[in-house]
């Protein structure tokens, strides 16, 4: 693979695996606002990034199971109505290095800045897929289409140098509410090569790994995309299962993300002065559930206490009102006094009152994705 034209990077992000590029920011880069700047947002790839550069002659095809298929040109898609959604993106393998510590698991390593939030600007898929001839709310056309494949035009060595591809049901992909996007915009500058130039997907409250770059073609289905991301990666085994026994067809493709929180204003073991400190990060749900409480303990779990919530400025944070971002994450603060070597803990509940597990343990797979342990940070305090 030529990976000799990647495009620059922030010198901050902390790199995991040079080609394919695969870096995150810094914790407190991380949680120092509500929308991730674009240079500060992880960039998780399986390949090198692909170059567009003839903007007018790029178009992504719409075929399969459509009465009227169709090429969409960049115009026809700026033609249709923009939405601005908040949306947070999350790699399902976001705190995977955490995970290997009581068993190795296989996969890029990652501190728990695989995830960012951004104002995705783009066209509603909704939208596009009437363009084809499919109506709102289609869960299956006259001709049996039930899913929605979504191609790039990236080449990775896990599809023996395909594409990407992932595919999600057309119930969500006709579904307005939904907020389906096909992104020209991140946080309202052109999407950049790194996060998928010129257009890409972005499937709210679901992993990272639906969301498909560089978008190449989109086909209604029958069957899910049978590609090596969505049957032989991204789903979530037992505990039980170990590389020697794995029979990846007994597993559903992995979509919404579950509860998750992480600590950002301290490292895994940070060194402190005894008195007041800040103990800040963000928690996020799948399937648009909000947040309901985020809990820090100071005393290693023992005790708990609830901390403050917010999105976009001071305001106090309610999920469900009409003023907060339904799909994006929430940032939480609380100060407390710290006298003596301890342990800071924090997990989130959802609206559905899903509660983070405690043990990693509990919760262990061989890919070592999905951890939304509790989140636990030493503090070692110097007189
Ligand atoms: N799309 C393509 N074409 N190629 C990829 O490697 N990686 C996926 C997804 N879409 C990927 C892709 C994964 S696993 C994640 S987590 C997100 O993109 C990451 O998006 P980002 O790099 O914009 O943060
Ligand atoms: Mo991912």
């Amino acid at each position: 693979s030529d990976y000799s034209q990647e495009p620059p990077r922030h010198p901050c992000l902390k790199i995991n695996s040079k080609d394919p590029f695969n870096a995150e920011p810094p914790r407190s880069a991380l949680i120092s606002s509500y929308v991730t700047p674009v240079d500060f947002f992880y960039k998780r790839n399986h390949g090198p990034i692909p170059i567009v550069d003839d903007i007018e002659r790029y178009c992504v095809s719409i075929s399969g199971l459509v009465e009227n298929p169709k090429e969409l040109f960049m115009k026809d898609i700026r033609m249709l109505p923009k939405y601005d959604v908040a949306a947070t993106l999350q790699c399902a393998g976001n705190r995977r290095t955490a995970m290997s510590e009581t068993r190795k698991v296989k996969g890029v390593g990652w501190d728990v800045s695989a995830i960012g939030n951004a104002v995705w600007g783009g066209a509603k898929l909704a939208d596009v897929l009437e363009l084809v001839g499919i109506s709102k709310l289609t869960s299956t056309t006259q001709s049996g289409g039930k899913h929605v494949e979504f191609v790039s035009i990236d080449k990775c060595k896990e599809e023996n140098g395909g594409p990407y591809k992932a595919s999600i049901p057309l119930s969500q992909a006709t579904n307005p509410e939904a907020d389906v996007l096909l992104a020209y915009e991140m946080n309202g500058e052109t999407l950049n090569r790194d996060h998928g130039y010129p257009l890409r997907v972005i499937v709210p409250g679901v992993i990272g790994a639906r969301s498909v770059k560089w978008l190449d073609s989109i086909s209604v289905v029958t069957e899910e995309c049978q590609g090596f991301f969505m049957q032989k990666d991204y789903k979530m085994f037992p505990p039980s299962v170990d590389w020697d026994n794995i029979n990846w067809s007994t597993r559903r493709a992995q979509m919404d993300f579950p509860v998750q929180s992480a600590i950002c204003s301290l490292e895994d073991v940070s060194a402190i002065k005894p008195g007041k400190i800040k103990v800040s990060g963000y928690a996020a749900s799948g399937g648009g559930r909000g947040i309901e409480r985020v809990d820090v303990s100071v005393d290693g779990g023992q005790t708990w206490m609830e901390a403050s919530r917010y999105q976009r400025t001071g305001i106090p944070y309610i999920a469900g009102d009409i003023s907060s971002d339904k799909w994006a994450w929430v940032l939480f603060e609380f100060t407390v006094d710290v006298m003596h070597n301890t342990e800071i803990v924090a997990k989130a509940v959802d609206i559905a009152a899903n509660v983070q597990p405690e043990k990693v343990q509990d919760i262990w797979n061989l890919r070592g994705i999905l951890n939304t342990s509790w989140h636990r940070v030493q503090v070692r305090v110097g007189h």
